[in-house]
């Protein structure tokens, strides 16, 4: 079998909905750090980085034997799922398929803008204006509704009974902002959602992911240093490896 590298930092959030599905479904991979937005070696700009995603961005996956590499998380988290069989989190079926693609886009500009909160904390390279952090509050506060009222008025999960990658992606950018972790939103008005929460708690691989928001802790009053960033994403790294 080829060995899977998987290019990112444990703190990242589409970094963690790959490692999730890895760990979930027991698949081997090593983790190799790339710092995003950083242009030195090593970091997410760097032509060496550029060279296997022209996007630039964290996570990228290359498959050893042949040298392919595939960015953007909603693209790798299908193709892991098509080539390994991973049918409970991305069914064949034409129709429970497409609902799985479905939300991974819809996921973009609307579930993904958890993680706008967050960057405005940890990335002090990126200037977000209150203005901006206000809109994006908005966006968050529709798509929980969204969550909340639709997608999780009748099941369990996103689209059923049993998780998905839909679940997995969402799971890391709406579960970060709890009060158990960075406490950036109030996720208590959306009962759908913190039940949904709770459960995805259950899935195999939940507590290795989200060790490093762990050790980060509540970042809603102050904003964290570089060196907690850092000792959040070493612990998270120490996670995965193999005890
Ligand atoms: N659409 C991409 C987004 C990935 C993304 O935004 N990653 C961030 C880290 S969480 C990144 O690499 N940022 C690099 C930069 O800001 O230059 C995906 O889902 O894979």
């Amino acid at each position: 079998m080829s060995d899977l590298v998987v290019y990112g930092v444990p703190l990242s959030q589409p970094v963690r909905a790959v490692l999730w599905a890895l760990l979930h479904k027991n698949h081997p991979f090593r983790l190799e750090l790339i710092n995003p937005g950083y242009s030195g070696v090593g970091g997410s700009r760097h032509a060496d980085y550029l060279a296997k995603n022209p996007a630039g961005t964290i996570p990228c996956i290359e498959e050893t034997d042949s040298g392919f590499t595939l960015g953007e998380a909603h693209a790798i988290l299908p193709y892991l799922a098509r080539t390994n069989g991973w049918t409970d989190l991305y069914p064949s079926e034409p129709k429970a398929q497409a609902r799985v693609d479905a939300y991974l886009h819809y996921h973009h500009r609307n579930v993904r803008e958890c993680s706008t909160l967050f960057a405005a904390k940890v990335r002090k390279d990126l200037a977000f204006s209150a203005s901006a952090q206000e809109q994006t509050r908005k966006t968050i506060a529709s798509v929980l509704q969204v969550l909340n009222d639709a997608y999780l008025a009748n099941t369990p999960y996103l689209l059923g009974d049993q998780p998905t990658l839909a679940d997995i992606a969402a799971c890391v950018e709406v579960g970060q902002l709890s009060a158990q972790y960075t406490n950036l939103f109030d996720l208590e008005p959306h009962a759908n959602v913190v039940g949904w929460l709770q459960r995805m708690q259950t899935l195999s691989g939940y507590e290795q992911v989200h060790l490093p928001l762990k050790e980060l802790g509540d970042i809603s009053v102050e904003a964290p240093t570089i060196e907690s960033l850092k000792q959040a994403n070493i612990q998270g790294l120490r996670a995965l490896r193999p005890s």
